[in-house]
């Protein structure tokens, strides 16, 4: 039953070749959402479950197909951790070693990556860490950055997109004493709330489709939800709620925010900014998080929505979703609010500091290709020498939207086309929307767990391009010491 879908999507194409140079905010949506009543109380996802083993917090996942009724009186073959759909929240503490015993109850390979952590590259669960059908991978490392806001998904070669899209994902919270010393709002699923939010496509039987051929940016889905539920609503019950928002859809980019409030954003990818920066607005390409405080008066309702994102320079922006405006989650506040302190903290993690970097690359990112060359899984495209602190310079020379995502790292937005990055890309971060045709400047430094053989990638976040190849790999090597071969995969 995919005609229809098909359909659509041919007529997106023929609507974007046609007035793609007379494109402006007048023209419709070719990805339109669907209005929702917000009637069902947000899921949230619960606290991963762990054991301490000689000084190690290991954690269980198993990735697992199941049924999920995502609307009334339909039921959805999805995929989950540890359930029918996303996966419990794993929580650490910085200086904690942990393990993840990674089982796949799924009858294809699949993997688990640690988006925005810092690990071992033979830790990280991209492409050369498949994890085969009945197989446990166990993956173990100590959390060495600060509190942060990250989240995990499988990155199997050529096959992330769907994998994502099919529900396998999850946060991963990061605590540290500077996190617990601040003011913010924390008891988690309370006040400090996880929200991720995504869009999906059902077909006429309900079933997801996954059919993101005829888009140049992948699956726009009519669905948005969070944390799994369509039309969520969340009570408060605290004069400020912290919303950690994560945008785990494959291709769609969001710009958050409220009808008639500001509000405070506290954190982006790779933990708490220096400070609150008062806002009405953030915009989350795909993979990309943001900490926000919102503040609620007792008894009202309000809506988190995405207004239509600026993309930049993106030709025909409706058709990668530019027009879109719709509701996300509802907040309903209580009729007597506890209170809440302003958001505030002492201590913040500078980042790598550009004047000491000694290293410049430069990235090129057009159609799917970056500098040129799509991602060949035997190729080392970059060769790193630990301790070094570098320069990457990144251009997405392509009318179409792109993003950059680095493995290993935090990363600074030193500038973007020589200016001042602006305040919601000036934390640490790990996932960076790339306007067309500008210059992003990015300041990174590569401190250790050197291994000349086994690569990390750098990619495009929108998964259907990530798989068609717009990804590359770099190798952390010492001081003297040449790349190896990566390590030699069967089955694909
Ligand atoms: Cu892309």
């Amino acid at each position: 039953m995919r005609t229809t879908a098909r359909a659509r999507r041919a007529a997106v194409l023929a609507a974007v070749t046609a007035v793609a140079a007379a494109a402006c905010g007048a023209i419709p949506s070719t990805s339109p959402v669907r209005d929702q009543d917000f009637s069902a109380e947000l899921t949230v996802p619960p606290l991963a479950e762990s054991r301490v083993e000689d000084g190690v917090r290991v954690f269980e996942l198993t990735a697992q197909q199941g049924r999920t009724s995502f609307l009334p009186g339909t039921m959805t073959t999805t995929w989950g951790f540890d359930g029918s759909y996303l996966g419990p929240t794993l929580r650490a503490e910085r200086g904690e070693r942990v393990a993840v015993e990674v089982t796949n109850g799924l009858t294809e390979a699949t993997s688990v990556h640690w988006h925005g952590m810092h690990l071992p590259a033979e830790m990280d669960g991209g492409p050369h860490q498949p994890v085969e059908p009945g197989a446990t991978w166990r993956p173990s490392w100590e959390i060495d950055q600060p509190a942060a806001t990250l989240w995990y998904h499988p990155h199997p070669h050529g096959q992330t997109e769907e994998h994502v899209y099919r529900g396998l994902a999850g946060l991963f919270l990061l605590d540290d004493d500077a996190s617990r010393a601040a003011s913010l709002p924390s008891e988690y699923g309370v006040d400090d709330v996880p929200v991720i939010v995504q869009d999906k496509t059902l077909d006429e039987d309900g079933e997801l489709d996954l059919d993101s051929d005829g888009n140049a940016v992948g699956l726009h889905g009519d669905l948005v939800m969070a944390n799994g539920t369509v039309g969520a609503y969340h009570a408060v019950t605290t004069e400020r709620v912290r919303l950690r928002l994560l945008n785990g859809s494959t291709a769609r980019t969001y710009a958050f925010g409220f009808e008639d409030r500001t509000f405070d954003l506290v954190g982006t990818d790779g933990g708490l900014l220096a400070r609150p920066v008062r806002t009405d607005g953030v915009r989350l390409s795909p993979g990309e998080r943001a900490e926000i405080v919102v503040e609620m008066r007792p008894g009202e309702t309000v809506r988190l929505r995405s207004a239509d994102p600026d993309l930049g320079g993106v030709a025909a922006p409706f058709a990668f979703g530019g027009n879109d405006a719709f509701d996300v989650l509802e907040l309903r506040a209580a009729a007597e609010l506890a209170p809440s302190p302003e958001p505030r903290w002492a201590h913040h993690d500078t980042g790598p500091d550009e004047a000491a970097a000694t290293v410049t690359r430069t990235f090129e990112l057009q159609d799917r290709e970056i500098n040129g060359r799509r991602m060949d899984m035997s190729r080392i495209d970059e060769t790193v020498t630990v301790g070094e602190t570098e320069i990457w310079e990144v251009r997405n020379r392509h009318p179409v939207p792109h993003s950059f995502h680095v493995h290993d790292v935090q990363f600074e937005v030193a500038s973007i086309d020589g200016a001042q990055p602006p305040p919601e890309l000036a934390g640490r971060k790990d996932t960076i929307y790339l306007e067309p045709n500008r210059t992003y400047r990015l300041v990174m430094r590569f401190e250790d767990y050197a291994d000349p053989d086994v690569p990390y990638m750098y990619h495009c976040h929108m998964l259907l391009h990530e798989d068609e190849g717009m990804m590359g790999q770099f190798v952390v090597v010492e001081p003297g010491q040449e790349a190896g071969s990566p390590p030699a995969h069967h089955g694909h």
